[in-house]
């Protein structure tokens, strides 16, 4: 409960700080835009990593307020860059209780009405769990974003409960392998088999194929002989302020 009152405190004083992870192409090594991630610069506590609070801003209906902040944000940042030449996607986290939201789809056409932004330069990634609350609700706000020109992307794949036939019904752009598989994968040869099963099930169906919490040379080396197309993590960089972002891509080989 103080916890609550210090979140609804955040947004009004602006404590939450964006911050985004790059993506890189396997196939050609070169960039393809970035995960945004919330950040919470607490006066008391220093940096608070999402998982603290994204559950307790989902339970207490302040998430509509953090997710509109982000979205905005993202919208803001990419019609920015795109006006400095740099072409850059960025993908938005959404949570069960936003893609729920019948208020979500105008007020992310409102955003695109203010910060316009090269197509496809906006994505949404959504957790299977996030979507199996309401899949058919669910079904129709993605295909709205998708009309719109944003793609979604299926987050943290293989640890939700969703059946294999909704891979096939939920329009969906790609599938972000979730990172506890790609971590074991040199040594846990199940999660290795995992791996490379969900690469060919994402290219048969037609989709692209993340593997998230790529920390090493070796996972690199296994996604690209599989055929992954994009790789997330420590191995390619950190998460980053906004900010640092153009730099590190100019930056990276
Ligand atoms: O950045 P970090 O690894 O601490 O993120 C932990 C979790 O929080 C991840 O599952 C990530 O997807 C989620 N997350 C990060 N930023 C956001 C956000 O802006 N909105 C939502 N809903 N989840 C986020
Ligand atoms: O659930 P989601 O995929 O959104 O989680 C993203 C989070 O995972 C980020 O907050 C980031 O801090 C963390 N992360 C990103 N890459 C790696 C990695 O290579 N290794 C580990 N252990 N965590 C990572
Ligand atoms: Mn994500
Ligand atoms: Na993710």
């Amino acid at each position: 409960l103080v916890m609550m009152g210090r979140l609804r405190s955040a947004i009004e004083r602006g404590e939450f700080e964006f911050y985004c992870q790059p993506k890189v192409d396997i196939r050609t090594c070169k960039p393809c835009g970035a995960e945004a991630l919330i950040r919470w610069r607490d006066p008391v506590h220093g940096l608070v990593g999402p998982a603290t609070f994204i559950p307790l801003a989902e339970q207490s209906g302040l998430i509509t307020s953090i997710s509109g902040w982000m979205i905005e944000t993202a919208f803001c940042q990419v019609h920015a860059w795109s006006q400095a030449g740099f072409a850059s996607s960025l993908s938005v986290n959404l949570s069960a209780h936003d893609i729920q939201d019948p208020a979500l789809i105008g007020r992310i056409r409102q955003f695109a009405a203010t910060w316009a932004v090269p197509d496809k330069a906006i994505q949404f990634e959504l957790t299977e769990s996030a979507l199996m609350d309401d899949p058919e609700t669910a079904i129709r706000s993605m295909a709205r974003l998708n009309d719109m020109g944003f793609q979604i992307w299926l987050d943290d794949f293989g640890t939700g409960y969703s059946s294999l036939s909704y891979l096939q019904r939920f329009p969906i752009h790609a599938i972000k392998i979730d990172q506890s598989f790609v971590r074991a994968m040199i040594v846990d040869s199940g999660s290795n088999a995992i791996v490379h099963a969900t690469i060919d099930l994402g290219h048969h169906l037609g989709l692209h194929v993340v593997a998230e919490g790529v920390e090493d040379r070796a996972v690199w080396t296994r996604l690209a002989e599989y055929g992954c197309d994009i790789a997330q993590g420590f191995f390619v960089a950190q998460p980053m302020p906004v900010a640092h972002f153009r730099d590190w891509n100019a930056d990276w080989h």
